[in-house]
Parts: structure tokens; C-alpha cells; sequence
């Protein structure tokens, strides 16, 4: 029986810090995928906040009902259950040299790395200066580790300790997105070290391949054709704006009211067991003639790189997609590998063209739109598929696992 609950993301720093620590102690936690997002429904409900009342990953739920939140704490927990551990140093010194990484890791590195590839990667709004000020400040952060690790072959004492799992793990997605061969060239005691580390087998049973990006990642707006901008009125003509503009009407309203309620959908697909309930549910009570379905596909598989980003993608139309929220429902997942993946997904939509629901995002156009048909039975199986996300997925004759994914719902 494991000793707890993780929940986290697999590929997220602060859950694979914890996961490395339980995998190098013998220690066993069932990870529950949980999106790192305190305000997603789940981290919202009163289930997960009994957890950690921030709605933030990770949190742990041991088997025994004690519950922990806040990464450095449940790091040294998970560590501290093995009695012979070595991690947690020999000496107080140690052990308080110990807590000072994982401090400087979590609270200094980690936050300033985030500040400069977050917005790269199109998790944060974009504006050069934050991002130039927090990449100084973070390569300032890794000139200070670098320093230290110039003299130190680890970072407490002669021996692999907690702080260089949990630092090493904290540094992956940087190393993945913006420490390219560059800054690692210029911190070459903080690469030697990291690859020593990402290499131990506690760490590679966790990440087996972590990413070395070789050129940092550039900011890439979300691709949308521009339109031709009006003349700019004569000042002097300018109309005053209305002081009480209404908000335009969405153009689904039109529609009216269908008799498929599709909260009442949104309600089994979150509630139910996906294909023994939630699918034959919708099947017996869609109705084709108010809502159509949609295979949405990523036009550009072949500019994704790794999983993890295309994933963030997927993440970021779907943000854009909430003024159509009362019209759409959809999956869509990342299959494949790093540098070998592909974006698929189906949405329903209300009505019978896909344009009035997508056109509330700017990235729409990096979509192909493939309208499907329900009593084709081809069409079928891949709605379900994609709505369960748990089946592969093959591209040029190669098998593609699905690896992660987004449900607009
Ligand atoms: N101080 C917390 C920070 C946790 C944290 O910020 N987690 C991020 C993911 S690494 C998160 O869940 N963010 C979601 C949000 O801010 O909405 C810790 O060390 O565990």
C-alpha cells in the first residue's frame, strides 16, 4: 500500500522534487494528477483545500489521513521515513545547510527561472522587460550555485544530499526551456553537477531523459492572420464613445436555448467513469441537430518540442476559448514524445460550424477543423478516444502515446 497521496504533475519541478525523494528512500506515493492551477474546480473544492488551503501543487495526503502542504516540507517528510537515510546529512549542520538550499532553490531560483520562461511559454502574459529583468536576476541566482558548486562537488558535505535532488529537480524545466549551452557553458560547475545529479538512478526512475535545450526558447505570439486596420478617423470626426455600450452578444445566443443541456453533460463527464458511463450517456442524448462535433488539430506538430510545452498550448487556447464557454466542450491531448509529438482533440460545439464558438481566440487559426460524423463509426471512436485520453494515437505508422492533456468543460 503506498504511503500517501502526491498531488502534482509529472512534469512539474516541485512534484518531481518529491517524487525523486520518495523514489531514493524506498518510499511509495500514488501520484493524483492535479493541474497546477488554484483556481481549477478540483483545487477549488473543499476535497483538495482540507489538503492545501492555498489550491496549490504539491500536496501529500498520507495514508494516515496526516496532510502536508509546501514542497520543502513534504520533501524532508517523504525523506525523513527512511531511518537510514543519508539524505538529510550527518550532523545539525548539515541538516540546517540542507534546509538553506532547498530554501534558495524553492524561494529564489525556482520563482525568477519561472519569471523568465513562464512567459516563453505562453503560461504567463508576455512583456519583455519582466522577462529580461527576471532572466538577469535568475542567472545571478545560478552565478551564485555556480560559485558554490566550482569548489563543492555536492551541495552539502561529500555525498548526494536532499538539497541536490530537490535543487536538480527545481532546475529541470529551466534547463528544458532557457539554460541553454550558453548559460551552461558560463556555469559550468551548476552543469556538471546537474548532470551528475538528473543521472543518479532515484532521479531517473522519475525524469529518464531530462531536456538540455540547446538555444533558448523564443516568445512566439499566438499565430492569428493580422487584419487590415481601419483608417484612423479625422480626430475632429472622432464619435464619442457610447457611455453605456452594451457588450455584444455572443452570435451563438442566436440559437436559442437547445433542449441538450450541455452543463448536464459538462456534469457526467466530470462526475462519471468516463467510457462505462459518461460516453454511452451522451450518445443516448445528443442531439445532432444542435450541436456538431469537431476534430481540432494543431496545424504546426512539426515546430513542437517537448510534451510539456505543446501541452502548455493546449492549455493557453483553452484560456482563450472562455467567452465560448457556455457553447463548447472539448479534450484535447499531447501524443507522442518530446521532439516527435502532435496535438489532437474533438470539441462539441453548438451549432453547426465551428467559426462562431473558436472565434473568440486569436490562435484559432492554428487549429485544423474537421467536422465529424456521429453515425460514422470511425467518427465515433475517435471521440471517444480523444474525450477518454487513454488510448494512443498513430502518426506515419508510428504509435504515439498520449501523454498529457487539457478537457474544456
Ligand atoms: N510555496 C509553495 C508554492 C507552490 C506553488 O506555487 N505551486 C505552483 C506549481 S509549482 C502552483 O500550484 N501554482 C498554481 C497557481 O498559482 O494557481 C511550495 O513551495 O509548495
Amino acid at each position: 500500500m503506498a504511503f500517501g497521496k502526491l498531488y502534482g504533475l509529472s512534469s512539474n519541478p516541485r512534484t518531481i522534487s518529491i517524487l525523486v525523494a520518495a523514489k531514493a528512500n524506498d518510499v511509495e506515493l500514488e501520484l493524483v494528477e492535479t493541474q497546477a492551477n488554484a483556481n481549477a474546480d478540483f483545487n477549488k473544492s473543499a476535497a483538495y483545500t482540507k489538503v492545501n488551503p492555498a489550491g496549490k501543487i504539491p500536496a501529500f495526503e498520507g495514508a494516515n489521513g496526516y496532510t502536508l502542504s509546501e514542497a520543502i516540507a513534504i520533501a524532508v517528510y517523504v525523506t525523513s521515513q527512511n531511518e537510514k537515510t543519508s539524505l538529510l546529512g550527518k550532523t545539525k549542520q548539515d541538516y540546517a545547510s540542507i534546509l538553506r538550499w532547498l530554501s534558495f532553490a524553492n524561494a529564489e531560483l525556482l520563482p525568477r527561472l519561472g519569471g523568465w520562461y513562464r512567459p516563453l511559454l505562453g503560461l504567463e502574459a508576455y512583456n519583455k522587460k519582466t522577462v529580461d529583468d527576471a532572466s538577469k536576476a535568475a542567472l545571478k541566482n545560478l552565478a551564485i550555485l555556480n560559485d558554490y558548486l566550482t569548489a563543492n562537488t555536492y551541495l552539502v558535505g561529500e555525498r548526494i544530499t536532499l538539497a541536490d535532488f530537490f535543487t536538480a529537480a527545481l532546475l529541470t524545466r529551466a534547463f528544458a526551456t532557457v539554460l541553454d549551452k550558453k548559460v551552461r557553458d558560463a556555469n559550468p560547475a551548476v552543469a556538471r553537477w546537474f548532470n551528475t545529479i538528473v543521472n543518479q538512478p532515484a532521479f531517473k526512475a522519475v525524469v529518464e531523459s531530462p531536456v538540455l535545450v540547446a538555444e533558448t526558447i523564443k516568445y512566439t505570439p499566438p499565430k492569428k492572420e493580422e487584419k487590415p486596420k481601419a483608417a484612423a478617423p479625422a480626430a475632429a470626426a472622432e464619435p464619442k464613445p457610447e457611455p453605456e455600450a452594451k457588450k455584444p452578444k455572443h452570435p451563438l445566443e442566436a440559437l436559442g436555448k437547445p433542449e441538450f443541456v450541455l452543463d448536464e453533460w459538462k456534469r457526467q463527464y466530470s462526475n462519471e467513469d468516463t467510457r462505462p458511463v459518461a460516453l454511452p450517456w451522451f450518445w443516448q442524448n445528443y442531439k445532432p441537430e444542435e450541436f456538431s462535433l469537431w476534430a481540432v488539430d494543431y496545424k504546426y506538430d512539426n515546430e513542437l518540442k517537448l510534451t510539456f510545452m505543446a501541452n502548455n498550448l493546449i492549455g493557453g487556447f483553452h484560456a482563450r476559448l472562455e467567452g465560448s464557454r457556455k457553447y463548447i466542450f472539448g479534450a484535447q491531448s499531447v501524443y507522442g514524445t518530446n521532439y516527435n509529438c502532435a496535438i489532437r482533440g474533438v470539441f462539441l460545439v453548438r451549432g453547426q460550424e465551428s467559426t462562431p464558438a473558436f472565434d473568440v481566440a486569436p490562435d484559432m487559426e492554428s487549429y485544423d477543423y474537421r467536422k465529424l460524423d456521429h453515425t460514422n463509426e470511425a467518427d465515433r471512436k475517435l471521440v471517444e478516444d480523444m474525450w477518454a485520453q487513454d488510448v494512443s494515437i498513430t502518426v506515419d505508422g508510428k504509435e504515439y502515446p498520449c501523454v498529457d492533456g487539457h478537457v474544456f468543460k
